[in-house]
């Protein structure tokens, strides 16, 4: 492999577009090595078809607000990878979604499917809509003009978009109300539907406590587990919340919380009543955490500023990508961090990447640690093909079952000879090596 021969040519293809470059290359990079042992992957370009989106569609959202004004968005998806099953992932609305990100998210969800050893291919989609402090009614109207176009290429066995940043239980109602009322069918076309109409019970808390489950399975390597452990987490939304609710279970006491305008400090722990406010605060449709220092006074707001300056012995980074940068990492390896587990796509930079992993710090990225939420999509479509609902044990226990199986199948691909688990390598190795060969069967298509 000419890596970075792979690398120039695909920027000259796609200028500008960082976060899609810097997550092709971090694969690459992990590799390399069983790449060049296969020569059957180079005879039938497997990376040149596996870097390029099988396709991407964009399309003009127009769509009318509380004062009659009209407002145009731009809506995407991105079919990526369509070798092991049909294009699953979620839809992410946010100011800053543009191309890039969705291709970076679209690429990340090829492997990180492929882990969860369910029947899914990858892709992404989403809008540069903003959600914050608009009115149900606006949110509304925005999801059916998003689905009056996306419509068009989704289906039970073709594409199942679900949630992301911004996308939740209820964008994801608006968005199949019309799916349903263009089809009219009653489709497993979307996951992470209500409860009532063919949703999986456990889906909003899957991501988090997937990465809870994860977490806990690298601490098991050492003999450790979450009791007495302070845990550091960014975020506060979907992902955040369900860790922050695992953690406490499993006996750890979280100690941060984050926004975009800064993070809290909570030395007494974040449990209880405080993990409900959580998800006011998100209800509020505002997007600051400031107001939990005023509910809870012993707790810190520190503005503009991230959590990973906090002393802690897990850190799981839960909010968006490059959010932990390498003075953070410095930060938490001087402060003596056992484990860095990522819930969210991609938040470390590739420097602070570097730092755990020379560090010998327990550290594995988004595509294994966040499996659970896609994971528990698949079981979501699998109930809706059967017609049947399971009880929340059932799926917790399956959840359970496949955090254990992906972190079995970093260890295999992943272990040094001096026993460190390099999980950047094993989830990219062993999400590569089944779609490879899969596209390997299927012929040049
Ligand atoms: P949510 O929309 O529920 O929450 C994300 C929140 O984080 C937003 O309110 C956003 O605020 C805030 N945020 C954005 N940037 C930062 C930042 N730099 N620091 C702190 N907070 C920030 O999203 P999810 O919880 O669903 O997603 C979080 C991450 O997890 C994303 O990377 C997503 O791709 C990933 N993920 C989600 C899954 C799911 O099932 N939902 C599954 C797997 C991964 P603002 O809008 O103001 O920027
Ligand atoms: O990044 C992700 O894995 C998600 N946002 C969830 C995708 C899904 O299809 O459930």
């Amino acid at each position: 492999m000419n890596l970075e021969k792979i690398m120039s040519d695909l920027e000259k293809k796609h200028p500008g577009e960082v976060e899609y470059l810097q997550a092709v290359r971090e694969v690459l990079e992990s590799i390399e090595e069983v790449y060049n042992e296969n020569p059957q992957f180079e005879s039938a370009g497997i990376l040149e078809r596996i870097v390029e989106p099988d396709r991407v569609l964009t399309f003009k959202v127009p769509w009318v607000d509380d004062n009659n004004k009209v407002h145009v968005n731009i809506g995407y998806r991105v079919q990526f990878n369509g070798a092991i099953g049909p294009y699953k992932g979620g839809l992410r609305f946010h100011p800053s979604v543009n191309l890039s990100i969705l291709k970076f998210l679209g690429f990340e969800q090829i492997f990180k499917n492929s882990l969860t050893t369910l029947p899914m291919g990858g892709g992404k989609g989403g809008s540069d809509f903003d959600p914050k402090g608009k009115s149900n009614g606006e949110i509304m109207r925005f999801c059916q003009a998003f689905m009056l176009e996306l419509w068009k290429i989704i289906g039970p066995e073709t594409d199942v978009p679900a949630g992301d940043i911004g996308v939740g239980g209820r964008e994801i109602g608006y968005m199949y109300g019309m799916y349903k009322k263009l089809a009219s069918e009653h489709t497993g076309v979307l996951t992470g539907k209500g409860r009532n109409w063919g949703g999986s019970i456990l889906r909003p808390e899957a991501t988090g406590f997937g990465a809870v489950y994860f977490a806990q399975e690298m601490l098991g390597t050492k003999g450790l587990d979450f009791k007495g452990k302070t845990v550091a987490i960014s975020g506060f939304g979907n992902v955040a919340w369900g860790a922050v609710t695992k953690v406490n279970e499993l006996g750890g006491k979280v100690v941060t919380i984050s926004g975009p305008d800064g993070y809290i400090y909570d030395p007494d722990g974040i449990s209880g009543r405080k993990i409900d406010y959580m998800l006011e605060l998100r209800a509020s449709n505002q997007d600051i955490v400031k107001p939990y220092s005023y509910e809870f006074p012993n707790a810190q707001f520190h503005q503009g500023k991230r959590p990973w300056e906090v002393k802690c012995d897990v850190a799981m980074p839960c909010a968006t990508q490059n959010e932990l940068g390498f003075e953070d990492a410095k930060k938490l390896v001087e402060n003596g961090v056992m484990c860095v587990a990522e819930g969210a796509n991609m938040p470390s930079t590739p420097e602070a990447i570097n730092l755990f992993i020379e560090k010998k710090v327990m550290f594995a990225p988004g595509k294994a640690v966040n499996a659970g939420g896609v994971a528990t999509s698949g079981l979501e479509m699998t109930q809706n093909t059967m017609k049947l609902s399971w009880q929340a044990e059932e799926v917790d226990i399956r959840l359970h079952q496949i955090m254990k199986d992906i972190h079995a199948q970093c260890e295999k691909h992943g272990k040094q000879a001096d026993g460190y688990i390099n999980y950047v390598k094993g989830a990219n190795i062993a999400g590569f090596l089944k779609v490879a060969s899969a596209m390997l069967d299927q012929g040049v298509v």
